[in-house]
């Protein structure tokens, strides 16, 4: 499978197919900078991104499952067609299954980019009756990356879907992190049954589980470590709300596939449709996309 896979979308130096945990396939990719990112086929999921020069700028938790039917914990799950609980496995069925490279480049401003899709399978229909084509598109840039997810409702019939880019960075200590650009931002407090509240001070900083929606947010948001003197600048593209995660202990210790001591080392600040369901008509596409870059 590697080989055909290489055959088809390797390109040499830029994009190679290897073994990753359990032997699971996952995509390399190499920026002429000597950034690098890292997508396995399960659930189209990017586990490792490193700017020029850096270490990982995403979150994995050494617990992590590798394996079929289980999410990875950590990096940017795929999150889609539902966002959370329901009737649906939570978060959705597309960071279970395999996905499919259908492309591979090196752009002329020498960005690597990877697209894989996912197309309704007789398992997922069993789960949620529409015919559809996902696709994710990942770009790699020397101190940038870009994920970009579009949605095609290849029915008859509308259906409506909830879906993120539940990203996971990786911070020396969260109780020494702000996210800025929220202000003002209607949240929904999951933790108090999703009762609103205003986003008053200027920055959220972290010191108890933590679980918010931010409702029709701005486009910038900005990750700062203070420790690393690192920021990370989100800049999402029609993807509404920006969710903001950090389970703490409690949640931690019930968390199967995440440590007990992991949580001060990540934060997960996550883009996409989340407070409402997105409607999408028979033949329509919906497209929305996030850039990270860090400074
Ligand atoms: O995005 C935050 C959240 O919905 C939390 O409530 C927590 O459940 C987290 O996602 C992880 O969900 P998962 O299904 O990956 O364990």
């Amino acid at each position: 499978m590697l080989e055909e896979l290489t055959l088809q979308f390797g390109i040499p130096g830029a994009v190679g197919f290897v073994p990753g945990v359990n032997g699971l396939p996952k995509a390399m990719l190499s920026h002429q900078s000597g950034a690098t990112a890292e997508i396995y086929l399960h659930g189209a999921h990017v586990t490792s991104w490193r700017a020029v020069g850096g270490d990982d700028l995403l979150f994995m938790s050494a617990a992590s499952a590798f394996e079929a039917g289980k999410p990875i914990r950590g990096g940017i799950p795929v999150i889609f067609p539902q966002f959370g609980g329901g009737p649906l496995p939570a978060h959705g069925f597309a960071r279970l299954t395999e996905w499919e490279p259908t492309l591979s480049a090196v752009e002329e401003n020498g960005d690597v980019e990877c697209v894989l899709h996912l197309e309704d399978t007789p398992a997922t229909r069993q789960l949620w009756p529409h015919p559809f084509r996902l696709e994710l598109a990942v770009t790699l840039a020397a101190r940038a990356l870009a994920v970009r997810m579009t949605v095609e409702n290849s029915g008859a019939a509308p259906f409506s879907f909830t879906a993120a880019l539940h990203t996971y960075f990786s911070v020396a200590d969260v109780r020494r992190v702000a996210v800025r650009g929220l202000r003002g931002v209607t949240y929904l407090d999951t933790l108090r049954d999703d009762a609103r509240a205003v986003e008053t001070p200027e920055a959220i900083t972290f010191s108890a589980e933590t679980d918010r929606i931010y409702v029709a947010a701005p486009d910038v948001v900005q990750v700062e470590d203070a420790s690393r003197r690192r920021t990370i600048t989100i800049h999402k593209h029609n993807m509404p709300d920006v969710v903001v995660w950090n389970p703490w202990t409690a949640k931690a210790q019930r968390m199967p596939d995440f440590g007990d001591t992991e949580y001060p080392r990540m934060v997960c600040v996550e883009t996409g449709h989340v407070a409402e369901p997105h409607a999408v008509p028979a033949g329509g596409v919906w497209q929305g996309s996030t850039r990270f870059r860090v400074s």
